[in-house]
This record gives C-alpha cells, sequence and structure tokens, in this order.
C-alpha cells in the first residue's frame, strides 16, 4: 500500500518536473506516433525513377527508326511529355550520408522515444544515414543515465564522448561529419539559424498544451508514451492514468506562461508560418532539408499521427511539406543495441 502511494506520487511529481527549458517545470514525455505509419513510403528513389526512364526508353528508341514501326510523332510527342511531366511530379528526396571515413564508429542515443528533443536528434542522425543504437531512459528512476551529471534527454555518445543539448548536438555531430558545409557556409545560414531556433523558443512550447488540451487526447499520449517507453509493468498503469490527469493540468499553466489562448490556434498560427518561410520552396534548404527543416519536421514527428497532429496537418497547408520530409529522412538508421 504505501509502495503503491509512494510510487503514485513519484509517478506525478515525475511528470511535473520533468522539463524542456533550462530546468524550468514543464510538460517533457512528450509523445511520438508509430515509428511505421511515419516512415512513408521511400520508393521515390533514384533507383525508381532509373527503373520508369528505362520503362519508357522502348517507346523513345522507336523514334529512332530502327524498329520500323509507324508511331505518329504527335503520339509519341504526347507520351514523352506525359513521361516527362511523371517524373518532375515524383520528385526524387533522399538521404545525405557524408563520406563513410566521417561517420563515427560508435553512436549512442539516451532519449525517451517521445520526446521532441530527442526526435530532432534522431531526424538528423536518420536524415544523414548514421547507424546509432538507443538507450531508452525510464523517466523515474534515470537509472540508465546514473553515470552522467547531466539529468535530461537526449545525451549521445559519439565514441565515448557524451553529447548534450539537442541542438549543440546537431551543430557538433554536423561539423564532423558535414565540414564542408560549415567550411562554404552559405549566406543563407542565417535563416536556418533563426528557424532553428524558432524551433526551440517557440514551436516547442506550443505542443504540450495541445496534446494534453483535454483528458481525452492527454489520455491518448500518455498512452503512446506507455507503451512506448520504458516502464515498468506497474509503472504504465500508473504513469498513464496519473500521468494524463496531471499533464492535462499542468498544459493549462504552460498556456498561461507562453501566453497561449488557443493551443491549436497557435499550432496552425506556427504551422502556416512556417510553411510561409519555405516561400514556395520544397524545403527551407532549397531541394534538399537543412538543419532548419529537420528539426521543425523532428520536434513534429512525435505528434504528426496524434489527435493535435492530424488536425495540424487538416486544417493548414503544412502536409506537403511533411510529406517531403517523410520521404527525405526515409528509414531510420537506427541499429540494435
Ligand atoms: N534544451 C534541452 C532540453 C532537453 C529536455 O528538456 N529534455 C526533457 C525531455 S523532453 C528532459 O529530459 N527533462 C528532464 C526530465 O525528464 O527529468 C535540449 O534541447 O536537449
Amino acid at each position: 500500500m504505501r509502495r503503491a502511494s509512494t510510487l503514485a506520487s513519484s509517478v506525478l511529481s515525475r511528470t511535473l518536473v520533468t522539463a524542456y527549458d533550462g530546468g524550468t517545470t514543464t510538460a517533457s514525455v512528450q509523445h511520438r506516433l508509430l515509428q511505421v505509419a511515419l516512415y512513408g513510403s521511400s520508393s521515390t528513389t533514384t533507383n525508381s525513377s532509373f527503373t520508369r526512364w528505362r520503362w519508357f526508353s522502348p517507346v523513345v528508341n522507336s523514334f529512332s527508326g530502327g524498329s520500323g514501326r509507324v508511331v505518329s510523332l504527335g503520339f509519341a510527342g504526347a507520351l514523352l511529355s506525359f513521361a516527362l511531366a511523371a517524373s518532375v511530379s515524383q520528385e526524387v528526396y533522399a538521404k545525405e550520408p557524408p563520406p563513410p571515413e566521417l561517420v563515427p564508429k560508435d553512436v549512442v542515443l539516451y532519449q525517451y522515444e517521445a520526446c521532441p528533443f530527442c526526435n530532432k536528434v534522431k531526424a538528423f542522425l536518420d536524415y544523414y544515414d548514421i547507424p546509432y543504437k538507443v538507450v531508452e531512459v525510464n523517466p523515474l528512476s534515470k537509472k540508465e543515465i546514473k553515470w552522467s551529471d547531466y539529468k535530461k534527454v537526449p545525451i549521445l555518445m559519439v565514441d565515448g564522448e557524451p553529447l548534450v543539448e539537442s541542438s549543440d548536438i546537431i551543430d557538433e555531430l554536423g561539423y564532423k561529419i558535414l565540414p564542408k558545409k560549415h567550411v562554404d557556409s552559405a549566406p543563407d545560414d542565417d535563416e536556418e539559424k533563426n528557424w532553428r531556433r524558432w524551433v526551440d523558443n517557440h514551436l516547442v512550447h506550443i505542443l504540450s498544451p495541445n496534446i494534453y488540451r483535454n483528458i481525452s487526447e492527454a489520455l491518448e499520449s500518455f498512452d503512446y508514451i506507455t507503451s512506448n517507453g520504458n516502464f515498468s509493468f506497474i509503472e504504465k498503469t500508473s504513469v498513464k492514468y496519473a500521468g494524463a490527469a496531471s499533464m492535462y493540468f499542468v498544459s493549462k499553466n504552460l498556456k498561461k506562461r507562453y501566453n497561449i489562448t488557443d493551443e491549436r490556434a497557435a499550432l496552425y498560427e506556427a504551422a502556416e508560418t512556417w510553411v510561409a518561410a519555405l516561400n514556395g520552396r520544397e524545403f527551407l534548404g532549397g531541394s534538399k532539408p537543412n538543419l532548419a527543416d529537420l528539426a521543425v519536421f523532428g520536434v513534429l514527428r512525435p505528434i504528426r499521427y496524434l489527435r493535435s497532429g492530424r488536425d495540424m496537418v487538416e486544417h493548414t497547408h503544412i502536409g506537403e511539406w511533411y510529406t517531403r520530409m517523410e520521404n527525405a529522412v526515409g528509414d531510420s538508421s537506427r541499429i540494435k543495441a
């Protein structure tokens, strides 16, 4: 009995205490929906466009006169335009693996599966195809990171060196694997930096009030957290209900702290602000995602298939960019620990 009440109060206090901004009390055990649903079809690869081209090539060959078949030039032209239109409409998005000699040998991510900051780091690792192992941290005991003085996640161990703070992790890893990017530092770098800051200072604060907006959404979120997190059997049930109830109230305080009156309106506004920033480009980085694209995608990934994420895609114009990002980031480069 005593143990149960101790556990319940520990769960509640831990849920309340988990924070993501400089140690203040905010929501932390954030949520990530089924990975499998997130990794959309990655069939639009270079190979598939090559296959498409090969499929059309006999038609093109027949124009060279070799076949002796009578094909009207008008029909041929129409077919050719069709082929070109098809290849333009199905853009090819792919990962950008760095040269193998720059890829760290041993990368371990200490994380909560649903944490937006951890997902930001994962989006980076997945897009640059860096193999990594995952250690899921128990948010109550944190025993998996008891070796560390820093008690938040993500912590990324890169060849034995622990890196902390999601944006710093990405910067430091970026220096290692993308030296050319830092040497050639493009003039539009400020844009990328400013939007990465917008993610850390604005976008992340809108997420909790949305995913814990009412009891049913808070339960949906905690159902996801407890199914994917590192919890014992007993912790699972208590965390789901105690966590959902407490985060429902915490999210009301967060709304006040960040001056949010209507959380959905704030989410939609943020999504449209991002789409406006794209300004007609496929990605903020142009034809390929940059670190700001990866940051926005990373923090949205845990909520995309929750009620709030579905609403966001339905009520704003962010869906097409999001799908392009899913295709570009592709499958996870996570390996078994
Ligand atoms: N600024 C940090 C924030 C990290 C953070 O707040 N992580 C949360 C999880 S989403 C955390 O570990 N909170 C402390 C806790 O769970 O006790 C970053 O960008 O990595």
